[in-house]
């Protein structure tokens, strides 16, 4: 769990990084329609990393004026009816105890504190600056965005200076904290525990959402983790698309299933890819595919470092896959490695499962990516990728999945114990 003076201290951050005479709004947002239905509410996760609440309509406001700083947190009203429907809402106290915000007003207030910032008798000081989060577009309220705020409230004030926020919340969210760490640690072990009921109970001749249900099925059992996202169970040649939709086809016997799928803590996910051979024995060219991929995805691991870039581990994993593929005579030359390789090798990961990032900034201690190299060829219906989620250190990476089975003959032994 992250405490509440974490979220405080990561505010404190982000005040830092405003100009005096500013101020900031942050939007939890609300659910979005589908066509009768609503999507699922889930909240924004710039405003619950900063303050870890995560009820639908919730707004957070830093004012940093004449050197004060001031934050307000605004959460709706008691209402009997959403109670009625949708549950139990926060109290002030619950949701001052949860923020460490001690400022807590109902959102039907929010016009009205907007309005005093920016007007010159306004009870917050004269503000002439606002940092809104623009990069997402996020619902605010129906059919309307940040953006669209931007643009109504440069309307009304036109002299008022409005910025993105987003860049400056991403190089924040870009450095985990031991607390962050630590949840992405329980969201792999839960992630573990999945994959192992889906290697005690992997057959021939089930359906991939079998394997999707054993997956799942563990996840939520432990201690009602949730699941990161869709999960991908991709068997044969099906695994060569990379985010495979709707498993729904068969596994058969002698074709290898691609996994790709991860739990959630407190919002911090776990992101993994594992590829088994359905009946329990890889084929010999499935064990030569299969061994490149490994050795790339270890190679990189070994490799990673503070100071490198997210391209030049590309450029890496690339040059690795290409050679070897090469040299076991899958492709002629190493420009062809285009055609069976063709996702990055890693992406950062914590509270969105792709995080938010600067895909330039050179790694530093505290950062958390994944390592996902993979190999396909439709032809000879074989699609592989082993990903690992690795926290960045000061002299390397420690790998964060490594209890998670990859390694051939572990993988034979725990599928023929079954
Ligand atoms: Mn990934």
């Amino acid at each position: 769990m992250i405490s509440a003076s974490e979220y405080s201290q990561r505010r404190d951050r982000l005040f830092e990084m405003m100009d005096d005479d500013s101020f900031l709004v942050i939007y939890a947002g609300v659910g979005r329609k589908m066509s009768g239905d609503h999507f699922a509410y889930t909240v924004n996760r710039n405003f619950y990393y900063l303050t870890g609440i995560d009820q639908e309509n919730s707004v957070v406001m830093l004012v940093k004026s004449c050197g004060e700083r001031k934050t307000y947190l605004f959460i709706d009203e008691y209402d009997e009816r959403k109670e009625k429907w949708t549950g139990v809402r926060l109290t002030i106290e619950e949701a001052r105890e949860k923020s460490a915000v001690s400022n807590i007003l109902f959102t039907n207030s929010l016009e009205a504190k907007l309005d005093s910032a920016l007007s010159e008798d306004g009870d917050l000081g004269h503000l002439v600056k606002l940092y809104l989060d623009l990069e997402a577009e996020l619902k605010i309220k129906d059919a309307f965005t940040t953006r669209d705020l931007r643009d109504e409230l440069k309307e009304k004030y036109g002299e008022l200076i409005i910025e993105d926020l987003h860049p400056r919340l991403t190089s924040l969210r870009m450095i985990k904290s031991p607390a962050e760490v630590a949840l992405i640690r329980d969201a792999i072990k839960t992630t573990d525990l999945g994959i192992k009921n889906v290697l005690l109970n992997l057959y021939p001749g089930q359906y991939e959402y079998n394997v999707r249900n054993t997956f799942e099925y563990a996840v939520r059992d432990d201690n009602n983790a949730e699941i990161a996202f869709d999960t991908i169970v991709a068997g044969g040649q099906n695994a060569v698309i990379l985010h495979y939709p709707n498993p729904k086809e068969r596994l058969n016997n002698g074709d290898l299933v691609l996994l790709d799928l991860g739990a959630r803590r407190h919002y911090y996910n776990a992101d993994i890819s594992r590829t088994f051979p359905i009946n329990g024995k890889f084929l010999p060219k499935q064990r030569v595919l299969y061994e490149i991929v490994l050795g790339c995805n270890k190679a990189v691991i070994n490799f990673i470092r503070p100071g490198l870039t997210l391209n030049e581990l590309q450029k890496f994993a690339t040059d690795y896959l290409a050679a070897e593929c090469v040299l076991k005579g899958f492709i002629k030359n190493k420009e062809e490695i285009t055609a069976v390789y063709y996702h990055g090798v890693s992406h950062h990961l914590g509270l969105d499962v792709h995080d938010v990032a600067d895909r330039d900034r050179p790694l530093e201690p505290g950062m958390v990516i994944t390592v996902e190299p993979g190999l396909y060829f439709k032809q000879l219906k074989i699609g592989i990728r082993i990903e690992d989620d690795v926290l960045i250190t000061e002299t390397g990476c420690e790998n964060l999945s490594k209890d998670i089975l990859k390694d051939v003959s572990d993988i034979e032994k725990i599928m023929s114990t079954k």
